[in-house]
Formats: C-alpha cells, sequence, structure tokens
C-alpha cells in the first residue's frame, strides 16, 4: 500500500502536535494529593509522596468530622522535618485569624487554611521549593493538634 498524498498530511496533522506534547522533561505536571481530618485529632494518611516529575502540587485537605473550626479545626502545614516544632509554637502565638500560621513565615512552605467539620480547602505550591534529601513533615497548626496529626512529605 502506498502513501498517498492526504494520509500525509493526515499523518502529519497527529503525528506534530503529538511529538511536541511528548517531548520535552520540563513539561508541566500538576500532581494532586488529598487528605482528610476527623474530630479524634487525626489525619487518615502518615505519609504522602509525590514522584520526582511532578512539577506542582495541589494538596486538598477535607475534614470528615462535624466539630466547628474553633474546637476542632484543622490545616495542612509543609515545612522541613527540623522545622516543625518552632513553626507549631509561632502558629499558636499567631492566632485562628492567621489559621495558627506566623504571617510571612519564611519556614513555611505551603499551608492551607484551617477549615472545620464538612469543609474542604487545597493550596498548590511549586515543587521547585523542595530539595532533594531534605526531610519535609506535614501537620496540623491548630493548638495542641500537631503531636498527633503530622506525616512524612516524601518525592520518589
Ligand atoms: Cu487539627
Amino acid at each position: 500500500m502506498t502513501l498517498t498524498r492526504h494520509s500525509f498530511v493526515a499523518l502529519l496533522i497527529v503525528a506534530v502536535p503529538a511529538l511536541m506534547l511528548a517531548s520535552p522533561a520540563q513539561a508541566a505536571k500538576e500532581c494532586k494529593l488529598a487528605i482528610t481530618g476527623n474530630d479524634s485529632i487525626q489525619y487518615d494518611k502518615k505519609s504522602l509522596s509525590i514522584t520526582p516529575d511532578c512539577t506542582s502540587v495541589e494538596l486538598t485537605l477535607t475534614h470528615i468530622g462535624k466539630l466547628p473550626a474553633q474546637s476542632m479545626g484543622h490545616d495542612w502545614v509543609l515545612v522541613k522535618a527540623e522545622d516543625m516544632t518552632a513553626v507549631a509554637n509561632d502558629g499558636l502565638a499567631a492566632g485562628i485569624a492567621n489559621n495558627f500560621v506566623k504571617k510571612d513565615d519564611p519556614r513555611v512552605i505551603a499551608h492551607t487554611k484551617v477549615v472545620g467539620g464538612g469543609e474542604s480547602t487545597s493550596v498548590t505550591f511549586a515543587t521547585s521549593l523542595l530539595k532533594k534529601g531534605q526531610a519535609y513533615k506535614y501537620m496540623c497548626t491548630f493548638p495542641g493538634h500537631n503531636g498527633l496529626m503530622n506525616g512524612d512529605f516524601t518525592i520518589g
């Protein structure tokens, strides 16, 4: 069978955009993560992981409990492992008006707002903020929660 002029053109139309899509490693890849918090001061996941090709991450936190944010609020805050306690302590002082995160805290890589039962929230951040070989933790900065609500955030 010979390739007709028409089918060659059709091949170009199909193949060229496909090649452009398939090409570089720098193609943007938004990765999605989900976690829940409940009325018993627990996340449903002890760790979260992304693959190295993710260029950004959208994290969605859903509060599956019934209690209001004022008494059982949850948030999701990503920090270097060694910054966890200090960031949580500064969050206490910042209060609920600031979602228990110190304003413009450079140690905070990403964070959601505080939500109550039945609510959900999300945050999107670039993975260019993360360094290979660094240990990361996520936690809830609502007062008294970070000891129970924390986990490892890993790449790879
Ligand atoms: Cu919490």
